[in-house]
Protein backbone atom coordinates (compact mmCIF):
# COMPACT_ATOMS: atom_id res chain seq x y z
CA UNK A 1 0.00 0.00 0.00
CA UNK A 2 3.06 1.76 0.34
CA UNK A 3 5.84 2.83 -1.95
CA UNK A 4 9.86 3.68 -1.60
CA UNK A 5 10.01 7.62 -1.17
CA UNK A 6 5.94 8.36 -0.80
CA UNK A 7 5.01 11.96 0.11
CA UNK A 8 1.30 11.74 -0.33
CA UNK A 9 -0.80 9.54 1.80
CA UNK A 10 -1.47 5.78 1.05
CA UNK A 11 -4.55 4.70 -0.89
CA UNK A 12 -7.38 4.51 1.29
CA UNK A 13 -9.47 1.66 1.74
CA UNK A 14 -12.08 2.39 3.92
CA UNK A 15 -14.71 5.15 2.62
CA UNK A 16 -14.16 7.47 5.74
CA UNK A 17 -10.40 7.59 4.92
CA UNK A 18 -11.40 8.33 1.41
CA UNK A 19 -12.83 11.52 2.75
CA UNK A 20 -10.34 12.41 5.05
CA UNK A 21 -8.37 12.73 1.62
CA UNK A 22 -10.12 14.43 -0.26
CA UNK A 23 -11.12 17.51 2.81
CA UNK A 24 -7.31 17.28 2.88
CA UNK A 25 -7.16 17.63 -1.03
CA UNK A 26 -9.36 20.60 -0.52
CA UNK A 27 -8.14 22.47 2.44
CA UNK A 28 -4.83 22.53 0.67
CA UNK A 29 -6.17 23.93 -2.63
CA UNK A 30 -7.59 26.73 -0.24
CA UNK A 31 -4.94 27.87 1.41
CA UNK A 32 -2.82 27.56 -1.45
CA UNK A 33 -5.56 30.24 -3.23
CA UNK A 34 -5.02 31.89 0.11
CA UNK A 35 -1.13 32.67 0.15
CA UNK A 36 -1.59 33.41 -3.69
CA UNK A 37 -3.61 36.21 -2.76
CA UNK A 38 -1.57 37.22 0.36
CA UNK A 39 1.56 37.35 -1.32
CA UNK A 40 0.37 39.42 -4.53
CA UNK A 41 -1.11 42.11 -1.61
CA UNK A 42 1.98 41.86 -0.01
CA UNK A 43 4.07 42.94 -3.61
CA UNK A 44 1.36 45.22 -4.76
CA UNK A 45 1.82 47.26 -1.35
CA UNK A 46 5.30 47.12 -1.48
CA UNK A 47 5.22 48.66 -5.45
CA UNK A 48 2.45 51.37 -4.42
CA UNK A 49 1.92 51.64 -0.84
CA UNK A 50 -0.52 54.79 -1.10
CA UNK A 51 -2.82 53.30 -3.30
CA UNK A 52 -3.49 50.54 -0.47
CA UNK A 53 -2.47 51.87 2.95
CA UNK A 54 -3.43 55.40 2.85
CA UNK A 55 -6.36 55.86 0.23
CA UNK A 56 -8.95 54.94 2.62
CA UNK A 57 -10.18 56.80 4.41
CA UNK A 58 -13.82 55.06 6.05
CA UNK A 59 -13.03 51.29 7.45
CA UNK A 60 -14.63 49.47 4.34
CA UNK A 61 -11.17 47.65 3.98
CA UNK A 62 -11.04 46.52 7.86
CA UNK A 63 -14.67 45.66 7.71
CA UNK A 64 -13.74 43.54 4.57
CA UNK A 65 -10.74 41.71 5.70
CA UNK A 66 -12.99 40.41 9.68
CA UNK A 67 -15.85 39.22 7.23
CA UNK A 68 -13.82 37.14 4.69
CA UNK A 69 -11.88 35.23 7.09
CA UNK A 70 -15.48 34.28 8.97
CA UNK A 71 -16.85 33.05 5.60
CA UNK A 72 -13.60 30.90 4.94
CA UNK A 73 -13.53 29.23 8.18
CA UNK A 74 -17.26 28.68 8.37
CA UNK A 75 -17.22 27.04 4.79
CA UNK A 76 -13.47 25.27 6.03
CA UNK A 77 -15.45 23.61 8.95
CA UNK A 78 -18.05 22.49 7.11
CA UNK A 79 -16.50 19.60 5.68
CA UNK A 80 -15.01 18.95 8.85
CA UNK A 81 -17.67 18.59 10.99
CA UNK A 82 -19.55 16.76 8.72
CA UNK A 83 -16.31 13.91 8.62
CA UNK A 84 -16.22 14.08 12.37
CA UNK A 85 -19.65 13.43 12.86
CA UNK A 86 -19.71 10.50 10.14
CA UNK A 87 -16.72 8.71 11.39
CA UNK A 88 -17.79 8.73 15.03
CA UNK A 89 -21.36 7.40 13.76
CA UNK A 90 -21.55 3.56 14.25
CA UNK A 91 -23.43 1.45 11.64
CA UNK A 92 -24.29 -1.82 13.04
CA UNK A 93 -20.64 -3.81 13.96
CA UNK A 94 -20.41 -7.29 13.30
CA UNK A 95 -17.61 -7.59 14.38
CA UNK A 96 -15.89 -6.31 17.60
CA UNK A 97 -11.84 -6.04 18.59
CA UNK A 98 -10.69 -4.82 21.33
CA UNK A 99 -6.93 -3.69 20.13
CA UNK A 100 -5.42 -2.97 24.02
CA UNK A 101 -1.85 -1.23 23.99
CA UNK A 102 0.96 -2.52 26.14
CA UNK A 103 4.36 -1.36 26.19
CA UNK A 104 5.48 -2.66 23.95
CA UNK A 105 3.00 -4.73 21.45
CA UNK A 106 -0.75 -4.75 20.83
CA UNK A 107 -3.09 -7.24 22.20
CA UNK A 108 -5.76 -7.58 20.35
CA UNK A 109 -9.23 -9.54 21.59
CA UNK A 110 -11.93 -10.54 20.02
CA UNK A 111 -15.38 -11.79 22.14
CA UNK A 112 -17.86 -11.93 19.04
CA UNK A 113 -18.20 -15.91 18.85
CA UNK A 114 -15.14 -17.20 21.29
CA UNK A 115 -13.00 -15.36 23.31
CA UNK A 116 -9.92 -15.24 21.35
CA UNK A 117 -7.13 -13.17 22.76
CA UNK A 118 -3.64 -12.57 21.74
CA UNK A 119 -0.29 -10.45 21.43
CA UNK A 120 1.15 -9.35 18.77
CA UNK A 121 4.99 -8.59 18.86
CA UNK A 122 7.00 -6.90 16.34
CA UNK A 123 9.89 -9.79 14.86
CA UNK A 124 13.17 -8.48 15.21
CA UNK A 125 15.21 -7.63 11.98
CA UNK A 126 17.40 -10.63 12.62
CA UNK A 127 14.52 -12.93 12.11
CA UNK A 128 13.21 -11.38 9.17
CA UNK A 129 12.72 -13.52 6.19
CA UNK A 130 13.25 -12.03 2.56
CA UNK A 131 10.84 -9.23 1.66
CA UNK A 132 9.05 -9.25 4.87
CA UNK A 133 9.09 -5.02 5.79
CA UNK A 134 11.51 -4.12 8.68
CA UNK A 135 9.91 -2.47 12.21
CA UNK A 136 6.43 -3.58 10.64
CA UNK A 137 6.12 -7.49 10.60
CA UNK A 138 4.95 -9.21 13.49
CA UNK A 139 4.11 -12.54 14.60
CA UNK A 140 0.75 -12.38 15.22
CA UNK A 141 -1.25 -10.25 13.08
CA UNK A 142 -4.78 -9.15 13.72
CA UNK A 143 -7.38 -10.07 10.91
CA UNK A 144 -10.63 -8.40 9.65
CA UNK A 145 -13.33 -9.67 7.53
CA UNK A 146 -13.59 -6.86 4.25
CA UNK A 147 -16.93 -5.53 3.60
CA UNK A 148 -18.41 -5.84 7.13
CA UNK A 149 -18.43 -2.96 9.87
CA UNK A 150 -16.01 -3.79 12.49
CA UNK A 151 -16.11 -1.98 15.83
CA UNK A 152 -12.33 -1.60 16.70
CA UNK A 153 -12.36 -0.39 20.55
CA UNK A 154 -8.61 0.77 22.08
CA UNK A 155 -7.76 1.01 25.40
CA UNK A 156 -3.90 0.63 27.45
CA UNK A 157 -2.72 -1.16 30.07
CA UNK A 158 -0.45 1.21 30.56
CA UNK A 159 0.42 4.44 28.99
CA UNK A 160 -1.11 6.51 26.16
CA UNK A 161 -0.51 4.27 22.85
CA UNK A 162 -2.73 4.93 19.88
CA UNK A 163 -3.61 2.46 17.47
CA UNK A 164 -3.17 3.85 14.15
CA UNK A 165 -3.62 2.46 10.70
CA UNK A 166 -3.60 5.27 7.66
CA UNK A 167 -5.04 3.17 4.98
CA UNK A 168 -8.13 2.74 6.63
CA UNK A 169 -8.16 6.35 8.29
CA UNK A 170 -7.76 5.52 11.37
CA UNK A 171 -6.03 7.10 14.30
CA UNK A 172 -7.21 5.77 17.83
CA UNK A 173 -5.68 6.91 21.07
CA UNK A 174 -5.84 4.10 23.70
CA UNK A 175 -5.89 5.59 26.87
CA UNK A 176 -5.89 3.63 30.69
CA UNK A 177 -9.48 3.60 31.86
CA UNK A 178 -10.65 5.03 28.97
CA UNK A 179 -12.44 3.00 25.61
CA UNK A 180 -12.40 4.68 22.84
CA UNK A 181 -14.81 3.61 19.54
CA UNK A 182 -14.20 3.68 15.96
CA UNK A 183 -15.69 2.05 12.84
CA UNK A 184 -14.35 0.57 9.98
CA UNK A 185 -15.62 -1.50 7.10
CA UNK A 186 -12.58 -2.20 4.92
CA UNK A 187 -13.50 -2.25 1.12
CA UNK A 188 -10.89 -5.11 0.05
CA UNK A 189 -8.85 -7.70 1.21
CA UNK A 190 -4.97 -6.92 1.52
CA UNK A 191 -2.60 -6.50 4.36
CA UNK A 192 -2.18 -3.46 6.09
CA UNK A 193 0.13 -1.72 8.10
CA UNK A 194 0.15 1.19 11.16
CA UNK A 195 1.95 1.94 13.97
CA UNK A 196 1.50 3.37 17.27
CA UNK A 197 1.34 6.89 16.98
CA UNK A 198 1.40 8.09 20.56
CA UNK A 199 4.56 8.16 22.09
CA UNK A 200 5.39 5.94 24.81
CA UNK A 201 8.33 5.14 25.54
CA UNK A 202 12.10 3.48 24.98
CA UNK A 203 10.70 1.36 22.17
CA UNK A 204 7.54 2.89 20.97
CA UNK A 205 8.73 2.14 17.13
CA UNK A 206 8.65 -1.07 18.05
CA UNK A 207 4.86 -1.94 18.18
CA UNK A 208 3.82 -2.23 14.67
CA UNK A 209 -0.30 -3.18 14.15
CA UNK A 210 -0.30 -5.45 10.97
CA UNK A 211 -4.27 -6.03 9.68
CA UNK A 212 -4.70 -9.03 7.19
CA UNK A 213 -8.01 -8.30 5.86
CA UNK A 214 -9.99 -11.17 4.27
CA UNK A 215 -13.43 -13.28 3.17
CA UNK A 216 -15.78 -13.43 5.85
CA UNK A 217 -15.05 -17.10 5.19
CA UNK A 218 -11.85 -16.92 5.86
CA UNK A 219 -12.26 -15.07 8.78
CA UNK A 220 -14.60 -17.74 9.91
CA UNK A 221 -12.41 -20.56 9.56
CA UNK A 222 -9.48 -18.23 11.28
CA UNK A 223 -11.96 -17.97 14.18
CA UNK A 224 -12.78 -21.85 14.53
CA UNK A 225 -9.27 -22.44 14.32
CA UNK A 226 -8.36 -20.30 17.01
CA UNK A 227 -10.79 -21.26 18.71
CA UNK A 228 -9.75 -24.90 18.69
CA UNK A 229 -5.86 -23.77 19.54
CA UNK A 230 -6.97 -21.94 22.27
CA UNK A 231 -9.83 -24.34 23.88
CU1 LIG B 1 3.74 4.15 21.20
Amino acid sequence: MSYWCQMYFQNSVTFAGMRVQWVFGMYCAVLTLIFIFVMLSVVLCLVSPHQFLYAQTDHTLERIWGFVPLLILTFLSWPSMGLLYAMSELETPLITVKCIGHQWYWEYEYSDFAVITYNSYMVPEKELNLGEPRLLTVDKSMVLPFSVWCRVLTTSFDVIHSWTVPAFGVKSDAVPGRLSESSVKVEMPGVFWGQCSEICGALHSFMPIRVEVVSCRVFEQWMSVLEDVMA
